[in-house]
């Protein structure tokens, strides 16, 4: 029976309940904030709704099969799962991803001024690269070590599969900041359309980053590993959505107010 100590299920806890208080705010900063955005930028703010809603949902799921999945054990002194047919998964998380990763890659479409052909063109890109990406790796994560189906093999290939499309994932979004940042020479929201590179790189590769670390099971112990693959999907989720979102939200109002836009 797997134990884990009362820290060790109260931090997860707690990093669960930030992820899906953060997206709630967010979800109002977005709401409110619309209508500094001129008409021609208002989809991105959509699009962070619709992620926001998603997100909100599925990571309360994901709060609540944590909190299902364990109970005080008899003495008091650590947690242990609450029936032992019933493990703690991942699930949730792959099925907002599967929703948000095409939304937040085409969102971005619309700030960085990308229109017509090319427009169709990287939204069919990212639409398929994004959820392939996604589906592979929720195939790999059936497998991964300390589940009952454990089959590292199995794992590690479809995590490099999900890799290969991620690897397309990041060419096309290299090319969509040079080409927006290209758009917008004269912009005094260019510098932070820049930053969202950077951002991207790292928010986006905490994901694969914390779908091994099941690999430390036996060195950090079942507990340290599985809460540190906890905060790193938090971390991930708050950057990869809030602060991507905030920042194309910043850009996007900069923008439509160089352009004349007054404001409803
Ligand atoms: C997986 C499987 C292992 C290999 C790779 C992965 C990449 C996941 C990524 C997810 C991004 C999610 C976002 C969600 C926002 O809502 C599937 C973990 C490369 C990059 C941005």
């Amino acid at each position: 029976m797997e134990r884990i100590s009362i820290e060790v299920y109260e931090i997860v806890s707690h990093v669960l309940t930030l992820g899906f208080a953060a997206m709630g705010a967010a979800l109002l900063y977005f709401i409110l904030t619309k209508n500094d955005n001129s008409p021609k930028y208002r989809p991105s703010s959509v699009l962070s709704v619709v992620v926001m809603v998603s997100a909100f949902l599925l990571l309360f799921l994901q709060y609540l099969s944590w909190s299902d999945a364990y109970v005080l054990s008899a003495t008091n002194d650590a947690y242990v799962l609450a029936e032992e047919t019933r493990l703690f998964s991942n699930g949730y998380r792959y099925l907002n991803w599967l929703i948000d990763v095409p939304m937040l890659l085409i969102q971005i479409l619309f700030v960085a001024g990308i229109t017509g052909a090319a427009f169709t063109k990287y939204l069919r890109n990212f639409a398929v690269t994004g959820v392939l990406m996604i589906l592979t790796g929720y195939v790999g994560q059936f497998y991964e070590p300390g589940r009952a189906n454990e089959n590292v093999t199995l794992w590690l290939l479809w995590g490099f599969i999900s890799t290969v499309f991620y690897i397309f994932v990041l060419v096309y979004i290299t090319r969509v900041i040079k080409e927006g940042s290209a758009n917008m020479k004269k912009s005094k929201g260019r510098p932070i359309f820049e930053f969202i590179l950077p951002l991207f790189y790292v928010a986006w590769t905490i994901y694969p980053v914390a779908y091994v670390m099941p690999a430390f099971i036996e060195q950090l112990g079942y507990g340290t590993a599985i809460a540190s693959q906890q905060v790193l999907y938090t971390v991930a989720d708050i950057s990869s959505k809030v602060i991507y979102g905030v920042l194309l939200n910043i850009v996007s109002t900069i923008l439509s107010k160089e352009e004349g836009y007054e404001g409803a």
